[in-house]
């Protein structure tokens, strides 16, 4: 190992369990399609796509070379009272993609920065339009909106709010999140039952009266949590209720669009159509950081009054629409056309259900889930170590087999790439029931 040990005590690590980490580092120098290359010189198999980032595979040549000729061509452009060219047709590309009727694109960096931006682009509204009473914001149980104040409150995974309690937000509620393992266990797409889930809203609409509701967020797909698809009929049935009392809805597809679902966006997919999109992530391929918020044009509508000279939003981030992560996007969305990517990823489905659900008769395996190219296979935890189970597969997938997996303690969660060839997801899945074997 070539980093010294001050270096490697320097970095304070995101979501990582630092002194473990650091008493044996997975370090990865290179990345090539669907590789990484470590620094003790293996080949490693990527069964994430990065953090759900990278489906076209690492460093695809093309937005390799859009980013090279960005960065020396325009590095920084001025994104207040300014712009450049390349975001207004990013911008343009994406509503394109999107659901009929959203029509306007606000850019941030990073999907936490999206969930923040969209529930304050849900407050306004509601003011502009003359009900600033609605200052009511629902998440889910489980729910995960990224680690900002406003994706934290409304986010439902208690270890993210544990330490944080008396300052999260007020004026939020939840939703009951949709886990029924007792129904639903071993589902392949979406589970039978839990519609009925969505009938809580109700509930909450009665108790602060619907009409100081502001908006309701969910990922279309729970994602972080552990793989949850929604129960059939459950997000219509969302839809419905917002519908019923003016509420609008939120999707955060941080990881459910731009193919992860098979197609650009799970609304699409689901066939259910909210009135505000979050994503990041595949924006970009990982390539860059960038998210980017999706709203109907009511909503960007509402907006558009009082004197044109005045700032219509006061919100925006000096990284807004920044133009290397906007030549990354660009790169990437060509590569999306040119290659059929979202098709591919669908054409992926039913091998990958047919893969991940080889392991549903292994013994110490409690529930496998999947949809679109999302698994979830959780195992069941060792009774006096929570987590140990999930981190050991992890530990030795890398060191021994090759194979980079992602564990949120004994969920082993799987993002395949959306161009994946077949057999390497065959294997992904021999080699988990070779370590879960081999494990105690
Ligand atoms: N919303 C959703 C639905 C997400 O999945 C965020 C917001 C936050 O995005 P940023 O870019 O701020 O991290 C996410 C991110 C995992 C994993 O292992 C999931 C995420 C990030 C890292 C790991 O499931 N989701
Ligand atoms: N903090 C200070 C002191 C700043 O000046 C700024 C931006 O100008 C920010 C935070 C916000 O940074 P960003 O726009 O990158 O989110």
């Amino acid at each position: 190992m070539s980093i010294n040990t001050a270096a490697l005590d320097s970095y304070w690590m995101p979501f990582t369990a630092n002194r473990d980490f650091k008493k044996n580092p997975r370090f990865l120098l290179s990345a090539s399609g669907h590789y990484y290359q470590t620094a003790d010189g293996r080949q490693v198999y990527d069964s994430f796509s990065g953090l759900w980032t990278s489906g076209l595979g690492h460093c695809h040549p093309k937005i390799v070379e859009a980013v090279q000729q960005q960065v020396a061509t325009l590095d920084f452009a001025m994104s207040f009272q300014a712009g450049h060219e390349k975001v207004f047709q990013l911008a343009e590309q994406l509503t394109d993609l999107a659901p009929e009727g959203f029509t306007q694109c606000f850019f941030t960096n990073s999907g936490s920065e999206s969930v923040d931006t969209a529930l304050k682009i849900a407050l306004a509204c509601h003011r502009a339009k003359g009900e600033g009473h609605r200052t009511q914001l629902i998440g889910r149980e489980r729910g995960y909106h990224g680690v900002n104040f406003g994706g934290m409150s409304v986010g439902g995974m208690s270890p993210n709010r544990k330490a944080f309690g008396a300052s999260l937000l007020p004026c939020v509620d939840h939703l009951p999140h949709t886990h029924q393992p007792e129904h639903n266990a071993f589902s392949k797409g979406q589970p039978e039952v839990g519609a009925h889930l969505a009938d809580d809203l109700e509930r909450l609409a009665a108790l602060h009266d619907g009409s100081n509701i502001a908006a309701v967020i969910v990922e279309p797909v729970a994602g972080s949590t552990g793989v949850l698809p929604p129960p059939l009929g459950y997000l219509q049935r969302l839809r419905k209720i917002c519908d019923k009392y003016g509420i609008l809805l939120i999707f955060d597809e941080v990881i459910t669009a731009f193919g992860r679902v098979g197609e650009p966006f799970g609304a699409l997919r689901f066939g259910v159509t909210p009135d505000i999109i979050t994503t990041a992530k595949g924006l970009t391929n990982g390539v860059i950081p960038m998210g980017a918020v999706l709203v109907r044009s009511e909503i960007y509508d509402s907006f558009m009054q009082g004197p044109g000279q005045m700032i219509e939003l006061f919100h925006g981030y000096t990284y807004s629409g920044h133009p290397v992560a906007t030549a990354a996007g660009l790169a990437t969305l060509e590569v999306y056309r040119e290659e059929d990517t979202f098709r591919q990823a669908r054409e992926l489905e039913s091998h990958f259900e047919q893969a991940i659900h080889s392991l549903d008769d292994h013994h110490k395996v409690m529930d496998v889930r999947n949809f679109g190219l999302m698994g979830a296979v959780e195992i069941e935890p060792r009774s006096d170590a929570p987590g140990m189970r999930g981190m050991e597969t992890h530990k030795k997938c890398f060191w021994e087999e090759n194979l980079v997996i992602r564990n949120g303690m004994d969920v082993l969660q799987f993002a395949p790439f959306l161009n994946s060839r077949p057999e390497d997801i065959t294997m992904t899945f021999e080699i988990i029931r070779k370590v879960l074997d081999s494990i105690d």
